[in-house]
């Protein structure tokens, strides 16, 4: 067990190699994403995992595949967490975490809203709370758009062809003003849950907004699309690569209750609203 008690916040590459692993990232992708948009079969193979809407489609399974069969050559030495397969042990000093497809619903349903993530991260991302992206990259390949940071590196969102337009999360300061991103879980005891907690926090901010994809609601909060983003149960996965763009961007992303996210919950906002908004988020919870 690599030994989670080094310091994650400062430890870890340096920045030569953090710019390597945000391109590296940036690549894989990209490449996953041509792959799942472009090689979409008419009739998509299904399986299911948690519950019978809890699906995994041959292009989740293809892409992280095709994820792994890259970083096999590209970085042999380093830990593999993904969605869809075991994890893979290894040496290196950071782990990729990989979603093939987040928002795979959307993606079955035939809605943009879905996004391959790729995260570097140090630590073990299999334990909550003890592990901290420094590179990642989101790629939405329905709108040919890319999100990604690196520590330190600020985060980013490029189109097809344009130039890149750094992200910042927005000025909202007022829970009663802020629009909030958020998601549910698969099992009908977890969504009966969340649905009680969202009938305390719905009527003290401006609106909430349920996309599908949480890395592509943290890369919103990035770009201040939302002013908020708060989900319970989410993977490490969904959120390795969102949760640097969106610090990256000038905010914050902790738990509910613990420093970094957990299973209880992921709480992304600018500095000036978490304060206010962990607190609503909490006494929903009650
Ligand atoms: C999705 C998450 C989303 C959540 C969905 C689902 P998936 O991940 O990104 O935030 O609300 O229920 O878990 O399953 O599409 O990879």
């Amino acid at each position: 067990m690599r030994d989670v008690a080094e310091n994650l916040e400062t430890g870890g590459p340096g920045p030569a190699e953090l710019v390597a692993l945000e391109a590296l990232a940036m690549d894989l992708a990209l490449g996953a994403g041509r792959l799942v948009h472009e090689e979409r079969p008419v009739d998509l193979a299904l399986g299911t995992k948690s519950s019978a809407t809890d699906v995994v489609t041959e292009m989740d399974a293809l892409a992280e595949q095709y994820l792994r069969d890259r970083l096999a050559l590209e970085r042999p030495d380093d830990p593999v967490y993904g969605e869809e397969q075991a994890p893979r042990a290894g040496t290196g000093t950071v782990t990729w975490v990989l979603d093939p497809i987040d928002g795979t619903v959307n993606y079955l349903y035939g809605s943009d809203e879905y996004a391959v993530s790729v995260a570097a991260v140090l630590g073990d991302p299999d334990v909550p709370g003890a592990w901290v992206p420094v590179a990642g990259a989101v790629h939405q390949p329905a709108r040919s758009r890319t999100y990604h940071a690196r520590r330190g590196g600020g985060a980013r969102c490029v189109a097809a062809a344009g130039e890149g337009t750094e992200l910042r999360v927005s000025a909202c300061t007022d829970v009663g003003l802020a629009l909030l991103g958020t998601g549910f879980g698969y099992r009908a005891e977890v969504r009966r849950e969340q649905a009680r907690a969202l009938v305390g926090l719905l009527p003290r901010v401006r609106d909430i907004r349920r996309g599908g994809s949480a890395a592509l609601d943290l890369c919103s909060v990035a770009a201040g699309r939302l002013d908020a983003y708060y989900e319970r149960g989410v993977n490490a996965w969904d959120i390795a690569a969102g949760w640097l763009v969106v610090t990256e961007a000038g905010g914050l992303v902790t738990g509910v209750g613990a420093d970094r996210p957990d299973p209880a919950g992921t709480l992304a906002a600018p500095p000036a609203l978490h304060a206010g908004l962990r607190a609503a988020v909490t006494e929903s919870l009650d």
